[in-house]
């Protein structure tokens, strides 16, 4: 496995390297419940139990996709390239125990047991698109709060400007980090403004059970208005900092994959159009769906970016 990605890393690599796998859908006409997903060792933690969740008026109206297609059809370098890796290979994760690192410009730095951190928060459902820069689509009902919670709980310090994050390095459990495949860990970073936006959301389940491992058990960032790779999994660290953070598709390509990152049907990724997308699960030949701006989420967001040119902050 370790060779396979070896070969591929070419210092090119980029996020849409792997073609979907549209087939692997077709063959997967019998859609199972969270019973099998659950099964599969998909699920872990000791929270074996279903969490009670309030509706979040955030959430959108659209039919979510199932358990099944959200726990199959996933991006998570760290185990691998194909969209159907982390699916064979998350399963050997382990999630519990699990503490979060928070530092750097905050009033209360340490590392907090995620426990602790979640103890008396109220998790939310929360319906939301997601669009993966490939331009495929999911509907997914997360479980969460808002990151804002969590900040105010540590206390920003007025010198704060960017909130960066990283995920767990554990190549023993994670074989994606048994190459360099990316410069890990997995780093991402959000301007203040944005972290604290009601939409920013950290998610701990999906459809009342904890966070499936393939879709990065324990705890994940949802940022529904930006492209998939924004929403960071497994997260380990958040760090409150005045310069913008490194962030690992930035990293790697450049000049394809920017700091902002919002969804945009009229600025193009330099190699495909980002004007439409594919809803996973809709089967080979389903129309398109056309994009919307902040994926739909321009009401809540699009005040944000008053008065930056968004070809330039791509
Ligand atoms: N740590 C980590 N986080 C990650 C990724 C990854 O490879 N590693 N992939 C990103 C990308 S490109 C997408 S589209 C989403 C996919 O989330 P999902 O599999 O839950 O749908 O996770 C993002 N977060
Ligand atoms: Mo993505």
């Amino acid at each position: 496995m370790t060779r396979r990605f070896a070969n591929r890393w070419n210092g090119g690599l980029t996020e849409a390297d792997v073609t979907p796998k549209e087939t692997f859908f077709n063959r997967r006409q019998i859609m199972t419940g969270a019973g099998a997903v659950a099964a599969a060792g998909l699920i872990g933690g000791p929270a074996a139990a279903k969490l009670t969740t309030v509706p979040s008026k955030y959430s959108t109206k659209d039919t979510p996709n199932t358990l099944d297609q959200i726990t199959h059809y996933n991006n998570f370098y760290e185990f691998g390239l194909d969209k159907t890796d982390p699916s064979k290979y998350a399963g050997q994760l382990t999630v519990s125990p699990w503490s979060i690192k928070i530092d750097g410009m905050v009033d209360k730095p340490g590392t907090y047991a995620l426990d602790d951190l979640t103890k008396g928060v109220t998790l939310e459902e929360r319906i939301y698109r997601f669009r993966c820069v490939e331009a495929w689509s999911m509907i997914i009902p997360w479980d969460g709060f808002t990151l804002s919670t969590l900040l105010n709980r540590v206390g920003v310090q007025s010198s704060a400007k960017y909130v960066a994050f990283r995920t767990l390095e554990r190549p023993s459990e994670m074989p994606g980090q048994r190459s360099n495949l990316l410069d890990w860990p997995y780093r991402e970073g959000l301007r203040l403004d944005e972290a604290m936006n009601p939409l920013t959301i950290l998610a701990t389940g999906i459809y009342g059970e904890p966070m499936p491992k393939p879709d990065g058990a324990p705890i994940r960032l949802v940022v529904p208005w930006k492209y998939g790779f924004k929403s960071i999994k497994s997260i380990v660290q958040i760090t409150l900092t005045d310069k913008q953070p490194e962030t690992t598709w930035n990293m790697q390509a450049p000049g394809e994959y920017g700091f902002y990152s919002n969804v945009n049907p009229h600025v193009d990724h330099p190699r495909w159009s980002q004007a439409s997308e594919r809803r996973i699960g809709g089967g080979l030949f389903a129309k398109r769906i056309p994009t919307q701006m902040f994926n739909g989420y321009g009401d809540e967001v699009a005040s944000l970016y008053k008065g930056m040119d968004l070809r330039k902050f791509y």
